[in-house]
């Protein structure tokens, strides 16, 4: 594009007031990132949260509808007609909700307004798992074995493909991600019932029949890889998390750097990252998933949202993802160049559930007692206080735990301390089996895969 229309662009994507599209801890992380900004904040929320202490420090608040979901912090036209009436230039999604929603996306944009996140067209692209893979093959990101094109009908082609790949396999829906729609088959006598299942599944929940096959990788830790682009071809990637604690697909502690990589190992992958960022003209902030197995990367997914677990790659690489991710989308150029990023130390992240710590079940009601760590390399991000009233209607996560250490020895040890300084009473909280969990030797080595916690939680439950 030529300078002069390039400015044009980028003057067109100018906003002085944010709405966000969210609620909870992230409402009050975005509505922070604005504020250091000089950006103007409009908070939405539902009946539910109307007492949430980030609605009274916006510059303005609007209640758009009853505490379900579906009737508030999912609906575009009252968020739409939101951003209308208080005059908001841009909307943030946050996460979950309608964050890699390409219709609403593109819905905001219609509306003459800025969407802070990716195109549509990316966040269709990436949702569409197929065409993400094929996206990323193109651009020379590793990717787990097996076509990156839909399965064909012919049952004798399909067994044909599984073979090639050699069992055992995975089936996956193109609309799926994320853990839903996928099936494992350990041999042929099992294939062509699992693409049956598989197919209704997906017709059903994603409204497409489309399924794709890939190697199963039996051990793998999940890695992944953060990247910030800007509107001008510019795109840096800010290191590697390890997210492989995880129950039931919710992640529960999360790491930056992934222990025990090797930075000539990793390096090639985040630069194949960056690159396909380039070739997509992919904008603002977005994550690259992969497994990692052996030694080796394997791309599953992208993420086109802001992620729960940014603030390990803000505490390692000093930067703040939020303001950068809307700076890119006012259509700044990216003032930060690959060799200007630096990720130093360790970080980790606890999730703090209100959940119940054996059950898990989510714990809803008054929080009559909080005492939260404080301390230089700590860092508490929550919307909560004493007082506050957990409501039923939402996911259970009430606040991020996350510490910073030279060495990631001493940031265990760090957040040790930090879980042991939290106290939360009145509801129950998943505290007691992080706290035990920062105990664990195996995780102290880095000896975990996408199966450890679960397997610890089975050994724990036997053991009680
Ligand atoms: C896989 C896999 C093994 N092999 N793909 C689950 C969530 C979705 N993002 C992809 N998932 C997986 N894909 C192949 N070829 C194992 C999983 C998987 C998983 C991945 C990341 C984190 C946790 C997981 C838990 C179970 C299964």
């Amino acid at each position: 594009m030529p300078e002069i229309s390039k400015q044009a662009a980028a003057a067109g994507r100018r906003f002085d007031t944010v709405l966000i599209a969210n609620r909870g801890e992230i409402a009050a992380r975005i509505e922070r990132a604005c504020r250091d900004l000089g950006l103007k904040t409009v908070a939405i929320c539902s009946e539910a949260d109307r007492q949430a202490p980030y609605i009274r420090t916006a510059d303005g608040f609007l209640c758009i509808g009853p505490s379900a979901a579906g009737k508030s912090y999912l609906n575009q036209d009252a968020i739409l007609l939101a951003a209308r009436l208080t005059g908001a230039g841009a909307i943030h999604p946050g996460y979950g909700f309608l964050s890699e929603n390409a219709a609403f996306a593109d819905a905001v944009e219609t509306a003459g307004l800025v969407f802070i996140g990716p195109t549509s067209s990316s966040i269709a692209t990436m949702g569409d798992k197929i065409a993400a893979k094929r996206a990323m093959m193109a651009a020379g990101v590793p990717c787990v074995p097996g076509p990156d094109t839909a399965l064909p009908d012919d049952p004798d082609a399909i067994e044909r493909i599984a073979l090639e790949i050699g069992y055992p396999v995975i089936v996956k829906a193109s609309g799926g991600g994320g853990g839903r729609g996928m099936r494992v088959v350990p041999e042929a006598g099992q294939l062509q019932e699992a693409i049956a299942l598989t197919r209704e599944e997906a017709r059903k929940a994603f409204g497409s029949p489309s399924l794709y096959m890939e190697k199963f990788l039996e051990h793998p830790r999940h890695i992944e890889i953060q990247v910030l682009c800007d509107d001008h071809g510019n795109a840096v990637w800010l290191g590697h998390r390890d997210c492989s604690m995880q129950r039931r697909h919710q992640k529960v502690v999360e790491e930056a750097p992934a222990p025990g990589i090797a930075p000539d190992v990793i390096q090639p992958v985040g630069m194949a990252c960056v690159e396909a960022c380039r070739q997509v003209g992919y904008r603002g902030v977005g994550t690259f998933e992969f497994l990692y197995e052996n030694g080796a990367f394997y791309f599953i997914e992208m993420n086109t949202r802001l992620q729960v677990e940014h603030p390990v790659t803000e505490m390692t690489s000093g930067l703040d993802i939020v303001q950068a991710q809307i700076k890119a989308a006012q259509g700044e150029v990216l003032d930060l160049a690959q060799d200007d990023v630096a990720c130093e130390g360790h970080s980790f992240e606890c999730r703090i559930n209100a959940e119940d710590p054996e059950t898990f079940l989510p714990s809803a009601g008054v929080i009559t007692h909080l005492a939260l760590p404080q301390g230089p390399d700590i860092r508490v991000d929550t919307h909560i206080h004493a007082g506050y009233k957990v409501s039923p209607y939402y996911d259970s996560l009430i606040a991020k735990l996350i510490v910073h250490a030279p060495t990631r020895a001493k940031a265990m040890a760090r957040m040790c301390e930090a879980l042991a300084g939290t106290e939360i009473e009145g509801i129950a909280t998943n505290l007691p089996f992080l706290k035990a969990l920062f105990e664990d030797h195996a995780f102290a080595r880095g000896e975990t895969d996408i199966h450890y916690l679960e397997q610890w939680l089975k050994l724990r439950r036997a053991a009680a």
